[in-house]
């Protein structure tokens, strides 16, 4: 299998879940800094020129989320995603519930201050989203008060995507007020295969 990926970005949750499962991988990089994902060879394999990109022999699978679920269908024995239906709806529930009530403020934030050209950039929009941001991660606050995990007792792949979610959450200040969710981030992220939290993989970039 080979990722495409970039350091500090969405590839952490599909670095994630391969160190997790312990599978070998190439690991090619795809510097977005320097514009790499709009080369006519990367657009090849995704249209869309983002990253991360997953491709298992001739098979080519883009959006995070799906390879993360791609990833627990092909290695079931892994058990990070419930064989029970209704537990597994559940898993879904909050893969959504992170990609898009709390991912898309953190998008919607990252690119008016950062990705779209300074005259562009609006600052209510940045204030709305961080606003929406602060209602919704309230409701997973709430969901992990005397919770381990996100669904039932072991880990699931929606750990994976809501750590990543939360650490890229902290990295612009908007966890302080979640005491719970701070403790579960920092106990995911201590697990013995986690990848680099965005700030370390951001300095990774830098040196
Ligand atoms: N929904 C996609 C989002 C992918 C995405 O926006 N990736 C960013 C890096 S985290 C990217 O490649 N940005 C480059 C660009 O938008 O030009 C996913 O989860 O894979």
């Amino acid at each position: 299998m080979k990722l495409y990926e970039f350091a500090p970005t969405r590839s952490i949750r599909v670095r994630w879940m391969l160190q997790e499962l312990g599978v070998t991988f190439e690991a090619v990089t795809v510097n977005l800094a320097a514009g790499e994902h709009h080369r006519p060879e990367f657009l090849k394999i995704n249209p869309a020129g983002k990253l991360p990109v997953l491709v298992d022999g001739d098979f080519v699978i883009t959006e995070s989320v799906a390879m993360v679920l791609y990833l627990a269908e092909k290695y079931p024995h892994a058990g990070l995603i419930p064989p029970d239906f209704k537990q597994r709806s559940q898993v879904y529930r909050w893969l959504l519930f992170t990609a898009t009530e709390l991912e898309q403020p953190l998008w919607r934030i990252a690119r008016h201050t950062m990705i779209y050209p300074e005259h562009l950039r609006l600052t209510a929009e940045v204030s709305l989203a961080r606003q929406d941001f602060t209602a919704m991660v309230a409701v997973l606050e709430h969901q992990m008060q005397g919770h381990q995990f996100v669904v039932g007792d072991t880990v699931t792949i929606a750990d994976f995507v809501c750590a990543y979610t939360l650490d890229w959450a902290n990295e612009v200040g908007l966890l302080d007020d979640c005491p719970q969710l701070l403790q579960y981030m920092e106990q995911m992220y201590a697990r013995p295969n986690a990848p680099l939290r965005i700030a370390a993989a951001l300095a990774s970039i830098n040196t």
